[in-house]
């Protein structure tokens, strides 16, 4: 994630956060952005797909290698970005809007010797993001800001967006791609996963409901977020408020669905989707009731009452599609998600799969 870790009186707790590895930033990335190749960097972060570093200097940067082979055309990234910049500036110029910096030649990426494509962020002085979240006042507010980033883009021009990922959060393609992660698997993957595979036969009648769903019409199509999770809210480190969401690279035509979703799925549940105790999950009532006052005290007044009729059904497909994708990434032999030890994207459905057996019991 693009945000430093920082206590309130500005001192470093990243440091249990940082995983060292081998991958070197390039000398050519540092002169593109008119950076010193000899600043320390250090990498942060807990996302599965992209690299993040944080570069320290007056002022500090946060620098990000894009996973060219999730996204394979990261221009359209780009492009769906400067759209949201433009349309914001133009219609909510106050809002604030984590858009990327550009290099020195006025491009918004640059390119390795690898055709890995890096981007560099501002470092917002005290600010801090959570993997976990506790209260419910932290509930509402990370739900009003990704509620507000799509209220403030309702109006904006959907059809000139691209999709960055075919078929991201098409739950119906999702199950097939389980299927078929099956039918390739090992043998000794099919039996350590038997019980999680059969959880997620079990539930597919959630496809069926979210085909419905889909075809019904009744979901406006808007720009949203797609990957709210906790960890992309970026908290302000004296205020304790938000200061705005980050991770941007989803930013495209969706339903809302797939943010309240997705909030539902990690803002519940009072441990991340790295836990291994599955008695630790359980369904936390105060947290999904301020998460939903915090999103609706935007989305509210632009959402039609059938989508409303929808908010139940959001974080049950959100918390299924992830467990589905996981467990398929795992039968798959792991090469879609980040990993540090054999067996974790396992671990990742099960937890799914046990919160979405509290969510269903709640909602
Ligand atoms: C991935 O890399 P990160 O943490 O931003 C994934 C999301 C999942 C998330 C689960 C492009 O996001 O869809 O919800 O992991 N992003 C992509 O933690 O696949
Ligand atoms: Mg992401």
């Amino acid at each position: 994630k693009v945000g430093s870790r920082q206590t309130a009186i500005g001192k470093e707790i990243n440091i249990f956060l940082q995983i060292h590895y081998s991958l070197k930033i390039p000398e050519q990335i540092f002169k593109s952005f008119g950076l010193s190749p000899g600043l320390t960097t250090s990498r942060i972060g807990s996302g599965h797909i992209n690299y993040t570093f944080r570069i320290e200097g007056e002022p500090s940067f946060i620098l990000q290698r894009i996973n060219k082979n999730v996204f394979k055309e990261p221009e359209v990234i780009a492009q769906n970005i400067r759209l949201a910049a433009n349309y914001l500036r133009d219609h909510h110029p106050y809002f604030i809007f984590m858009a990327n910096l550009h290099t020195l030649d006025g491009k918004e990426m640059a390119y390795d010797d690898d055709g890995f494509p890096w981007r560099l962020y501002p470092l917002i002085d005290h600010s801090f993001t959570i993997d976990q979240l506790e209260t419910d006042e932290q509930a509402f507010e990370a739900a009003r800001a990704f509620g507000s980033l799509c209220r403030n883009l309702d109006g904006c021009d959907v059809s000139q967006f691209k999709s960055v990922i075919k078929g991201f959060q098409d739950l119906f393609w999702r199950y097939q791609q389980f299927e078929d992660a099956l039918a390739i698997t090992s043998r000794e993957k099919l039996i350590e996963a038997n019980e999680t595979i059969q959880s997620a036969k079990h539930f597919s009648f959630l496809v069926k409901k979210y085909e419905e769903l889909i075809k019904s019409g009744d979901l406006k199509l808007r720009i949203v977020h797609n990957d709210t999770k906790i960890n992309n809210i970026l908290f302000d480190g004296i205020t304790g408020q938000t200061i705005c969401a980050i991770d941007l690279d989803t930013l495209m035509p969706g339903y809302f669905i797939y943010d309240l979703g997705d909030m539902v799925r990690t803002f519940v549940s009072p441990v991340s989707e790295e836990e291994k105790n599955l008695e630790k999950i359980v369904f936390r009532k105060n947290i999904y009731d301020s998460l939903m006052k915090g999103y609706l005290s935007q989305m509210n007044d632009v959402m039609s009452r059938e989508e409303k009729q929808a908010i139940p059904f959001s974080g049950l497909m959100m918390t299924y599609i992830m467990a589905l994708r996981f467990l398929a990434d795992y039968l798959n032999g792991d090469v879609y998600y980040h990993t540090t030890y054999p067996g974790q994207n396992l671990v990742r459905a099960k937890n799914q799969f046990r919160f979405l057996e509290m969510l269903s019991q709640n909602v």
